[in-house]
């Protein structure tokens, strides 16, 4: 008899594939914070969001809801452009401070998940009725084509402090492709979460319930569900630590035996005991290094606002 091979042998995206099989080979093996939100992961997420210990969603929203009425007054922001848009909570405060400034026009949530951002559309097209809502699909790690023909001025945003997601190199080509559309007189808002004292920084990627820990592991059940993998996560160990150097919190999965995980279309992936899966980095920040940023990527640093406890900043750039 003919065995037909089972749908998810066949339906793997080739490039999740190629992708995940060059990470696995590396002797620091590696996968894309990406693969972290697929419908359970963006709920842990969003439960991230409301610990404690999590500072940098609450801080963000309060920068936004003191500083975007003012902004984008001044502005006079018809487009809103958001990469990684997600279920845009947070885009909100922005297109209500656009809507009473009296010039809200056009919305571009831009995302991965279609399904996300088709929600996400159709709430925010019934509570802003007069607002054209636009979303596009794209993969912002990846070469992707912003939107052109934009009311002007538009406002570029990346919020979440999700630039540190990214080593320099990728931050800056991100930066620099949404340089490469914006206008002179268009500017770019981004979040981004700030250097200071370890522990507090540590203890937000350790959480007291474990959530942090149930969203790490949950990437390997992406995998298991995308790719037909047999990852068993309760041989994995979260681990999330400090790097001094590079200013950057790194989440790992540290294998508690050795054995060995099949992937169709992959193989056999040994981990040794002991033995780390690298899953994200987020670079924490300062007025320098993202002047850094933003000048290798085109951008002067034209505004930043920090919360009193300097915890997280919104930073502002304009076409150099
Ligand atoms: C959404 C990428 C900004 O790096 O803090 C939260 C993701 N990882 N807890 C971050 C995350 C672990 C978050 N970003």
């Amino acid at each position: 008899m003919i065995r037909r091979p089972l749908a998810r042998e066949t339906s793997a995206d080739p490039r999740m594939l190629a992708e995940v099989a060059e990470g696995l080979s590396s002797p620091q093996k590696e996968l894309s914070p990406k693969y972290f939100y697929d419908q359970r992961g963006s709920e842990l997420f969003e439960e991230i969001t409301r610990l404690e210990e999590y500072y940098p969603t609450r801080t963000e929203r309060a920068l936004l809801e003191g500083w975007m009425p003012s902004l984008v007054r001044r502005l006079g922001s018809r487009t809103l452009v958001e990469l990684g848009a997600g279920s845009a909570e947070k885009s909100r405060v922005i297109l209500d401070a656009m809507r009473a400034a009296g010039t809200a026009e056009l919305y571009v949530p831009i995302d991965v998940s279609a399904r996300f951002l088709a929600q996400a559309a159709a709430r925010l097209r019934r509570e802003y009725p007069r607002l054209a809502v636009e979303p596009a699909i794209a993969d912002i790690s990846e070469e992707f084509d912003l939107p052109r023909g934009l009311a002007r001025p538009a406002l570029f945003a990346f919020l979440g402090g999700t630039i540190g997601n990214f080593y320099p190199p990728a931050a800056i080509r991100l930066i620099a492709r949404v340089r490469a559309a914006m206008d002179p007189g268009d500017r770019f808002l981004m979040g981004v979460d700030l250097r200071k004292d370890v522990a507090r920084i540590e203890a937000a990627y350790n959480d007291a319930r474990g959530v942090t820990a149930a969203f790490n592991r949950n990437m390997l059940l992406v995998l298991n569900h995308e790719l037909g993998a047999d990852f068993d996560p309760a041989a994995f160990e979260h681990l999330a630590f400090y790097e001094p150097v590079a200013h950057r919190i790194e989440m790992h999965l540290v294998s508690r035996r050795a054995h060995t995980v099949t992937i169709p279309g992959i193989g056999a992936v040994r981990f040794e005991a002991g033995e780390s899966l690298r899953t994200e980095i987020s670079a924490k920040h300062d007025r320098e290094s993202v002047a850094q940023l933003f000048e290798a990527a085109g951008l002067e640093l034209e505004e930043w606002r920090a919360d009193p406890e300097s915890l997280f900043a919104l930073v502002v750039g304009v076409r150099g």
